[in-house]
């Protein structure tokens, strides 16, 4: 419909619909290869080597002891959160996957909305300790879009209150704040490798601590509540890793200098692409922050933009670009949330709504090329310059 109003500047169309998440298959060989070797091997799961050298070589990169691999993300967190004994409410962000609350209340502890800095989309700590009560055991922070959290001030506030501080890292392999990996803050943190993630192994996640206790009791959950042989000591459930996803974890993690490397060009083409668009602002990390730039979020000021957010989203639909509006319109806003705010979210969250209601993620690593990054920013600046006349064909 946009283009048949010839206001697009003569950008070229996309002929293949440009993803966020398309997955990043990095040496499909050695992939491929490993995968032979497990099915040469006749040992598919259950802590085989592929997976014990998966937990090797998270640990390094985290820089802790102890990692568990497991079959996804929000599986880790219910086994950090059933190992780990939380009970009560814990505080986390609403601006967050809802996979982040749900993994709590599965687990029957109550989550608890925080605000969020507007600046970093992050969990604001002040907020957070407005929230402690007497049956907070918890703060479950959030590395949204892979850009770490307040982790100084989380873990003052943990410590002041006795709590138990954990982090939702499923976006935050490979990023560092003060030069300390993402992986070795709190008491523990997840990542996951979902498809859609930079490191993938199909779909993976894995707990990852220096706590020895907490890790031998993540260590039985995950498998039946069982320590050694047949001997059980707790009520756990199956969230193993299989050897097959861990052959693509593997390899993944191997090329994670590389694939931070295509992601960083990228995001260098849409900061240069983008300069001086009114209304328009790539989100940039903290400078203490060192981030993986697996999520490319663009912030869209309606009033200079003369297009909203949504209005943008459609019209690059239109255009075949996919972006996405992680994580609109925030967790407290969830049906199964909404309905018990008292409960959920006694502090109103204005920026959240504010900012859930503004950002969109665009496509990054390796299933776009730059040339397709360059062409999208002319496309972005050609629907803002040309917005009123797209505004009414949106209307
Ligand atoms: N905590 C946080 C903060 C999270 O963001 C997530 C997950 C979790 C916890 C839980 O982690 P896991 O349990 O998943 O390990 C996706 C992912 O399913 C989810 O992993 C991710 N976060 C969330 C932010 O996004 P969808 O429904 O938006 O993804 P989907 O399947 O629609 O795919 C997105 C795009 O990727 C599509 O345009 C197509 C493309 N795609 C996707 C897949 C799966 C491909 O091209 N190939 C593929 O194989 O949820």
């Amino acid at each position: 419909m946009y283009r048949e109003l010839a206001i697009l500047g003569g950008v070229p169309e996309f002929a293949e619909p440009l993803h966020v998440g398309r997955p990043n298959v990095p040496d499909q060989e050695s992939a491929l290869r490993r995968i032979k070797e497990a099915i040469d091997r006749r040992w598919l799961t259950h802590f085989g080597p592929l997976v014990q050298q998966f937990e090797r070589d998270l640990a390094r990169t985290a820089g802790v002891k102890h990692a568990i691999a497991m079959c996804n993300a929000s599986i880790a967190l219910q086994m950090l959160i059933r190992a780990s004994g939380l009970k009560g409410e814990v505080i986390l962000p609403s601006f967050t996957f809802v996979a982040t609350a749900h993994t709590l209340q599965w687990e029957g502890v109550t989550p608890v909305f925080c605000e969020i800095d507007e600046k970093t989309g992050n969990i604001d700590p002040a907020h957070a300790r407005q929230l402690i009560t007497e049956r907070t055991t918890g703060i479950m922070g959030v590395h949204l879009w892979g850009h770490p959290a307040p982790t100084d001030e989380l873990q003052a506030l943990a410590d002041e209150h006795g709590l138990r501080l954990f982090y939702d890292s499923a976006h935050a392999i490979g990023s560092h704040r003060d030069g300390r990996p993402v992986g070795g803050f709190g008491d523990a943190e997840v990542y996951s490798f979902h498809a859609t993630k930079f490191i993938n192994s199909f779909e993976g996640g894995a707990v990852v601590t220096d706590d020895d206790a907490l890790a031998e009791r993540i260590r039985a959950v995950h498998n039946y509540g069982r320590v050694e042989g047949d001997y059980v000591t707790c009520i756990g459930t199956n969230a193993k890793m299989t050897e097959i996803a861990a052959a693509m974890g593997v390899t993944s993690l191997e090329n994670m200098p590389y694939l931070i490397d295509v992601n960083r060009e990228r995001y260098e083409h849409y900061l240069a692409g983008l300069d001086g668009i009114p209304g328009i602002a790539l989100r940039r990390p903290l400078p203490e922050n060192d981030v993986n730039h697996q999520y490319v979020v663009l912030e869209v000021d309606e009033a200079e933009a003369g297009l909203g957010r949504d209005g943008l989203v459609a019209a690059l639909k239109a255009e075949n670009v996919l972006a996405r509006t992680y994580f609109h319109p925030g967790c407290h806003r969830a049906e199964p949330y909404v309905q018990d705010p008292a409960r959920h979210t006694p502090l109103p969250l204005p920026r959240t709504e504010r900012l859930s209601g503004r950002v969109v993620n665009l496509p990054t690593g390796t299933g776009v090329t730059v040339d397709d990054v360059d062409r999208l920013c002319a496309l972005i600046r050609a629907m803002v310059s040309q917005s009123a006349a797209l505004r009414s064909a949106v209307a």
